[in-house]
């Protein structure tokens, strides 16, 4: 059974374990084939036109199905091996164990963002950034510029407070805990983790920094836990629904995955709540 942990209670031996299992996946190639899917729905989700990923009820079920892939994927390599979820209202500052050396690495130099220490660094040689966005093929990120502030728990529970799951328009502009919690209105949670981090986190071709999935697991667990404090609520839309995944409808890129299928995450692994 697979166990999700929080990452600030890894060992040494369970990030070392986490963190060759990534690089595995980089040098065969499956890793970049996860960053092309996710950036070919963030190119394709519109707020008026078909949408799955992002901006639309389906975010949480989609970024669910994408993570048990991927987490799929690294336990080919390492049977040993779960996503991590990034606690960011506890770990929130570039002086965390998340950006040590020994981890993820920290922030990018002044000069150009560049990640310069640890496995993903450029200077390692193991972590090209083959799909991208422009001509830099090295890791970038820019934890906290600008003043930036992770969202904080009073902020995470005033979301987890609301009832309703999605309403219409269905898209950035919906009132409900999915837009909130995605981050397009509201006090934005998701969105906001995503620019903190900056460099590629910032774009469509997030997944190329390994925090990507430690920020979705913890997204996901979020999703988890308003379903265990709102067991009346359901996913919505419940009826089919112009240019959105209703509850019953099959969603991209998958033709046997539909989000009632993704409501029990149970089924495919358990968050580690001891923290
Ligand atoms: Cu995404
Ligand atoms: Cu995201």
């Amino acid at each position: 059974m697979t166990v999700r942990k929080n990452q600030a209670l890894l060992t040494a031996d369970e990030k070392r374990r986490f963190v060759a299992a990534l690089l595995e996946l980089k040098r065969s190639g499956r890793y970049d084939a996860f960053v092309t899917t996710h950036n070919g729905f963030i190119m394709g989700d519109t707020d008026q036109g078909p949408r799955v990923g992002h901006r639309s009820p389906s975010f949480l079920p989609w970024h669910r199905r994408f993570l048990i892939e991927f987490e799929q994927a690294l336990q080919s390599v390492d049977s040993t091996v779960a996503l991590p979820y990034w606690d960011w209202t506890a770990d929130r500052t570039a002086a965390s164990s998340l950006w040590a050396p020994d981890f993820l690495g920290g922030t990018g130099r002044a000069r150009d963002g560049q990640v310069t220490e640890g496995s993903f660094g450029a200077a390692s040689g193991r972590w090209p950034i083959t799909v991208r966005v422009d001509g830099r093929d090295f890791l970038r990120r820019t934890l906290g510029a600008g003043g930036a502030q992770l969202p904080t728990r009073a902020e995470v529970d005033s979301v987890l407070a609301m009832p309703v799951y999605d309403a219409a328009p269905w898209n950035s502009a919906s009132d409900g805990f999915r837009n909130h919690l995605e981050g397009w209105r509201g006090v934005n949670l998701h969105n906001r983790v995503h620019v903190w981090v900056g460099g590629q986190m910032g774009t469509g071709v997030s997944p190329n920094d390994p925090v990507f999935w430690m920020h979705h697991a913890f997204i996901d667990k979020l999703w988890a836990d308003w379903q265990a404090r709102h067991p009346a609520s359901r996913y919505l839309p419940a009826t089919r629904t112009p240019n959105v995944v209703s509850l019953n409808d099959t969603m991209r890129p998958w033709n046997d995955v539909t989000p009632a299928d993704m409501l029990d995450h149970t089924r495919h692994y358990t968050y580690d709540t001891a923290a």
